[in-house]
């Protein structure tokens, strides 16, 4: 594979860099890092998260102080879409800078999908590569592995993973953790791989004796489901997908956040004479919400407000530890979430009868999967402390296909012609230089229903889509009708489709002239 050669490089040279005491470069900083032009870049993305969710954007029934500290000594961004309200699609666009909607196959990724991004596209780990940086993906993937669906053979060396994209390290859940495997990868190759436990993988049959959700409850002693979830047993949590085997290779849920941290940690420290970028996904706040013991039953909303305290203490981690290597003052932080949030995704967490007064997506309405803002409007946050000025808050319209672009930009990476073409340049906008509001962006539902947001409206194309989104309940916002709104009054209520047919007009146009752009890489996964 293209990058496996630099991958094996890149953890062995980082392996014999000379140790150097860390009280020698604590508080006065790492000289050499400091002054260094480009930054250590490391994009915090949460799972789930919504803009209602965190302490700094209005939440009161959590307390989230690393957070805080981090927007505080930066930007809070009060107007930042992720690229789509789910959760694949979201991250292929942040990752190669072009719409999911360009691409087959970008929905919602099973377990054992094939790799989605192909090895010849361009991603934002490229950008990073090609301008001197290690590079790193820790956490959620959900961008599928291996070379076909369904093919993988989990024990042995995966033959395509994220070192074929520009990551020179990676540590990954495949998908999610509600789905099969329930394992880590790293390095392309099943972590902890137990020898005496051989993994199985499939989305279309049970392994003989093995038990499931549905027909075993008995088992399930740690999380209930509430909707589907139901196939294989692992840790006492019924999950989508089943599989077979994985021994001591098989994660714990209230272990996945410290594992998670420990291996972003460690890609830092390895990494701490030279540039790096991280794209650290966390597996907090989606389900199955399982804590550790640390975090667990400390928070009035239950497990889904113990899994945000949780994600904020990882965050409190990574910044401790960049304090700690000298790193911090130049390390720019980008924090954000995938789509917007759910309260019942499926298992029995209380976190509809504890919710109380909280609101998940702050003003906005609805949530994940919806194609109203609270699908796509995420919490966000710059953070560095060498450039940028502290405490500033920002409201420019952003959409996260622009980081590739803008990041590439900062680092002066070369993005080939014709690739990523969806991403523009807003730097001065990420580092608070000006509030320049994209032109207009799109956000893509779960059904694939396409909406346009500019400062002050917002346009929803029409979908034959069910209204409620089923299991969690949510309005889908899909309507056969167009629907406008005015977003001086944030929650989409009234309908101005008809009031303004010219404005209707003109975003059906951004659609079209967006549509008719298609894809440089048309071709599906193979399957
Ligand atoms: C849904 C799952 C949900 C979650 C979601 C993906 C059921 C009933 N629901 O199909 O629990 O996994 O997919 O979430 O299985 S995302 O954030 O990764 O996009
Ligand atoms: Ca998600």
């Amino acid at each position: 594979m293209r990058k496996e050669t630099l991958l094996r490089y890149g953890t062995l040279a980082s392996a014999l860099l000379p140790v150097i005491p860390a009280a020698a470069k604590a508080k006065k900083g790492n000289p050499s890092v400091n002054n260094r032009q480009s930054p250590n870049v490391i994009v915090i993305y949460a799972d789930d998260l919504g803009y209602g969710d965190l302490e700094c954007f209005g939440a009161t029934r959590v307390r989230t102080p690393n957070v805080n500290a981090l927007a505080g000594s930066g930007i809070r961004f009060t107007n930042v879409h992720a690229i789509a309200a789910t959760s694949t699609p979201s991250r292929y666009g942040l990752l190669t800078g072009e719409y999911a909607f360009r691409r087959a196959g970008t929905d919602i990724a099973r377990g054992n999908a094939g790799m989605i991004i192909r090895p010849e596209q361009f991603t934002i780990a490229d950008a990073f590569k090609n301008a001197g940086y290690a590079t790193a993906a820790v956490g959620k993937w959900h961008l599928g592995l291996g070379d076909k669906d369904g093919e993988q053979d989990w024990n042995a060396q995966l033959p395509m993973h994220p070192g074929d994209l520009g990551f020179d390290y990676h540590y990954i859940m495949a998908a999610t953790a509600d789905r099969t495997p329930c394992v880590f990868i790293e390095q392309g190759h099943v972590a902890n791989y137990d020898e005496t436990a051989p993994i199985q993988v499939s989305y279309q049959e049970n392994f003989p004796g093995e038990p499931t959700g549905k027909d075993n409850p008995e088992l399930l002693f740690n999380l209930k489901a509430s909707h589907g979830h139901n196939q294989s047993i692992v840790n006492g949590i019924g999950r989508i997908g089943y599989m077979k085997g994985g021994g001591k290779a098989l994660w714990k849920d209230e272990n996945i956040a410290d594992s998670i941290t420990a291996h972003a940690i460690g890609f830092i420290q390895r990494h701490r004479q030279e540039p790096f970028f991280m794209y650290l996904a966390t597996n907090d706040v989606h389900v199955p919400r399982f804590p550790h013991d640390r975090f667990r039953g400390k928070n009035p909303m239950g497990f889904r407000g113990d899994a945000i305290a949780q994600f904020d203490w990882t965050v409190g981690q990574i910044v401790r530890e960049l304090e700690r290597l000298g790193l911090r003052q130049n390390t720019l932080i980008i924090l954000s979430s995938d789509n917007g949030p759910v309260v019942d995704d499926g298992y029995q967490d209380q976190a509809v009868e504890l919710l109380g007064d909280h609101k998940p997506a702050g003003p906005y309405r609805s949530g994940k999967y919806s194609t109203f803002e609270g699908g796509t409007i995420v919490p966000a946050i710059v953070s560095w402390p060498k450039k940028v000025k502290a405490g500033q808050t920002s409201d420019a319209l952003v959409s996260q296909i622009d980081w590739l672009a803008s990041l590439s930009a900062l680092v002066g990476a070369r993005i080939p012609s014709g690739v990523a073409t969806d991403s523009q340049n807003h730097l001065p906008t990420l580092l608070g230089e000006d509030h320049t509001d994209r032109p207009y962006i799109l956000e893509q539902a779960a059904d694939h229903t396409i909406s346009v947001r500019t400062r002050q409206w917002k346009y929803i194309s029409p979908s034959n889509g069910p209204a409620v989104i089923y299991g969690p309940n949510m309005e889908s916002g899909y309507s056969k009708e167009p629907q406008l709104y005015d977003m001086q009054s944030p929650y989409e209520q009234e309908n101005v489709a008809r009031e303004h047919p010219d404005v209707v007009h003109k975003m059906q146009a951004y659609i079209e002239q967006e549509r008719a752009k298609g894809s440089v890489y048309a071709s599906p996964v193979s399957k």
